[in-house]
């Protein structure tokens, strides 16, 4: 059976209608008996930036399929696992919560006022052809986001194995609000690549629960050269980059909310 909904598009550009359709998996939420559906960002816990913010799903049916009239493939299903496509809806009750929320704090670290904090850098010599531009695009990060340069420490280590000591190390001393770790391990024939990159992903872990401070883990772990190229500074971004973000994030969030 098929139903036609009407799905609004942002700003009332445009209507497209689109189909909804019986899915043989069914998604708890999607039994319940509100009579609409908002679209949320599994991340971001707000209206998706992949579909229309307003876009507003009438369901009939116990469990059902979006799928755009010009296109057969499914915009969102409900699915038992929620998080097994990009986007998944949640049912928002027309009727009034009678849980009060006004009062409960939500807090978080801003990406303003990044001027004072204090960073070090840990980054890996090993594949450096990876790890320089990831660097670079860290430095940039921080410098457009108004770090002062005098801010900011870089420690060389000879590969992603040693990060996490050094890390640790750096976290312990006091000096700074937030530790960058950067590295590059690129699958080899052998299970060192393995051992490294698991040996990286804790050794930061460990740093940052051991220290207190906020270790940031830019450590690339990639099937091939080409991949890490990509994501320092190709194709897929600068992880770098966004590894400085989350690193002024991390010690606003300490700064301002998480002092002792
Ligand atoms: N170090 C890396 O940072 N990336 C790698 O891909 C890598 N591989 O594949 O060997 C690597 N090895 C070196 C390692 O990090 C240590 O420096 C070395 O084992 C000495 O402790």
């Amino acid at each position: 059976m098929r139903y036609l909904s009407p799905v609004k598009l942002k700003g009332g550009k445009e209507t497209l209608p689109a189909i909804l359709t019986p899915n043989t998996t069914t998604m708890a939420a999607a039994s319940s008996t509100c009579a609409s559906s908002t679209l949320l960002h599994p991340l971001h816990n707000n209206t998706s930036s992949l579909l229309p913010s307003t876009t507003t799903l009438h369901h009939r049916s116990s469990s059902l399929s979006l799928l755009s009239s010009r296109n057969t493939s499914p915009l969102i299903q409900f699915s038992p696992k929620g998080f097994a496509n990009p986007l998944f809806v949640t049912p928002v009750e027309k009727k009034k919560s009678p849980v009060r929320t006004e009062a409960v704090k939500q807090l978080t670290g801003f990406l303003t006022k990044a001027e004072g904090f204090r960073f070090a850098i840990v980054v890996a010599r090993f594949n450096e052809i990876v790890t320089r531009p990831l660097l670079e695009g860290a430095l940039d990060t921080f410098n457009k986001y108004s770090v002062r340069e005098e801010d900011i420490d870089v420690f060389w280590v000879p590969g992603s194995f040693e990060i996490g000591l050094v890390a640790q190390k750096l976290g312990q001393s006091g000096k700074y609000h937030a530790i960058l770790c950067i590295g590059a391990v690129v699958r080899g024939d052998t299970t060192h690549y393995d051992a490294v990159a698991n040996t990286a992903a804790s050794g930061v872990l460990s740093a940052g629960i051991n220290s207190g401070v906020p270790c940031i883990f830019g450590v690339l772990t990639c099937e091939d050269m080409d991949q890490a190229l990509n994501r320092a500074g190709g194709k897929a971004g600068n992880k770098g980059s966004e590894a400085a973000l989350t690193a002024i994030e991390m010690a606003s969030l300490f700064e301002h909310h998480l002092k002792a």
